[in-house]
């Protein structure tokens, strides 16, 4: 391929695909899953026939972002990264409904124009990563470097949740109810046998703090000597964080945004003993002065979407090591894709001390053709070329059908919107809640 030349990696045609995949009641402290979540699939095709694909997140304000970066894309060239974040400032205009204010109420952070326009990005950077990467023979880790270890280890991502959904909508699974600590253990059992995990983190910020201590405690006598964590997406005051903190100091590696921003995640820090970690109060390069220099998180959980793809994640992890902050990795619903980028990156990544975590066991949909298995807790980090995944176009179509299908209700997510269903009263807590 290198030999057809440089012109052969010209980009010929992108398409843009979002779809809509299937996901379980899960609970967190804005309400519910929605039976169905939006994704985008991007896909680059090369002048010399070659492709290579991408993923992220889908709702509309997203969509509205990658379309006329999709447009523009033609005649660049898949090994011109740069020029394509440049690229997507010049054409992809403002999110509508989003300024540079300050939001920290939603579960993925700061919403600021920039960092919505490297979300979408990164799904562009990992299709054109792939491309360029079956066009040489090989992986995307070589792309950042070279791995420099061959499995990622994940941990297993535990929620309260419901059996059903409510008003028994479609999709069902026969993983039952799980509202208590005996539901949460059972919950973590299924996810050893089944994944083999042997870390476990669990989504709080449902119940009131206490419940989950039990349920954690309950957690560290089912797994003696796991490493276990808390994420209740910042639902908590300083002071509940605070107490919940020295509960937990010793039974948890870390607690996971406890509160709600930057300068409460410093006061509860400030008290020592427990790591914080987050995936929201640090979530572009903007927010880390603050945040290193208070000392409010001592764990980045980076989200390689959100960050702007796999090489600005690589310079995420410099700037950690900088200052002594751990960095690790948080998800959100995906696909195999956005998974099969993250372990690429992952793998490159030195001091790499906490195991990622997915919500991908949660997802029986995909839109690759072989689904990416854990064992033992770890994902072997591929060594196919490009991002080692390739494309179902049934499913991709069949997932797309769906969001064609839709009447709009669920092209954006809305797990308040979602928890109505159940109860018609709900409204998103107001934070602290607790
Ligand atoms: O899917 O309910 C969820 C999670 O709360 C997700 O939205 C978060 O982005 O998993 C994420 C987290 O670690 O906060
Ligand atoms: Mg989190």
């Amino acid at each position: 391929a290198a030999a057809a030349g440089a012109s052969a990696l010209t980009i010929a045609e992108v398409r843009l695909t979002p779809v809509l995949i299937s996901d379980p009641p899960l609970l967190n402290t804005q309400g519910v899953h929605q039976p169905y979540t939006p994704r985008l699939i991007v896909e680059v095709v090369t002048a010399d026939g070659g492709s290579g694909v991408g993923e992220t997140y889908g709702d509309t304000r997203y969509l509205d972002l990658a379309r006329p970066l999709a447009a523009a894309l033609p005649g660049t060239s898949v090994m011109d990264l740069n020029g394509l974040f440049a690229l997507a400032e010049t054409v992809c205009g403002e999110p509508d409904g989003v300024s540079d204010s300050v939001d920290v109420g939603g579960l993925r952070g700061v919403q600021t124009a920039d960092k919505l326009r490297l979300s979408v990005v990164s799904g562009f950077e990992a299709a054109c990563l792939d491309a360029l990467g079956k066009a040489l023979g090989v992986p995307v880790h070589t792309l950042l470097g070279g791995k420099v270890r061959d499995r990622v280890e994940y941990s297993a991502y535990l929620f309260y949740r419901w059996a059903e959904h409510p008003a028994g909508e479609t999709p069902k699974d026969d993983w039952g109810a799980a509202l208590d600590p005996e539901g949460i253990v059972a919950q973590a059992r299924r996810f050893a046998r089944d994944f083999g995990f042997t870390s476990f983190k669990l989504k709080g910020g449902v119940f009131p703090p206490d419940e989950e201590i039990a349920a954690v405690r309950a957690l560290a006598e089912a797994f003696p000597g796991r490493p276990l964590r808390l994420d209740p997406n910042g639902a908590w005051s300083v002071e509940t964080s605070r107490s919940v903190a020295a509960q937990l100091t010793g039974v948890l590696e870390y607690l996971e945004d406890p509160a709600s921003g930057t300068a409460r995640m410093a006061r509860v820090a400030a008290d020592g003993g427990m790591p914080l970690a987050t995936n929201m109060c640090v979530t572009t390069f903007a927010e880390i002065p603050e945040a290193f220099r208070t000392g409010a998180v001592q764990v980045v959980l980076c989200d390689h979407h959100y960050w702007g793809g796999l090489r600005r994640t690589r310079e995420l992890a410099a700037v950690c090591r900088t200052f002594g902050v751990s960095l690790s990795m948080h998800s959100n619903t995906h696909l195999g894709i956005s998974l099969a980028a993250m372990t690429q990156v992952a793998a490159t990544v030195p001091d790499l001390a906490y195991a990622c975590d997915s919500h991908y066991p949660w997802q029986t949909e995909d839109v690759i053709t072989s689904r990416h298995a854990f064992q033992d807790g770890h994902l072997t980090v591929s060594d196919a070329p490009g991002l080692g995944v390739e494309l179902d176009r049934t499913a991709l179509q069949s997932l797309h059908q769906r969001w064609l299908d839709d009447d709009g209700a669920m092209r954006d997510r809305d797990d308040t919107a979602a928890m109505r269903v159940a109860d018609p009263n709900w409204a998103t807590p107001t934070v602290p809640r607790w």
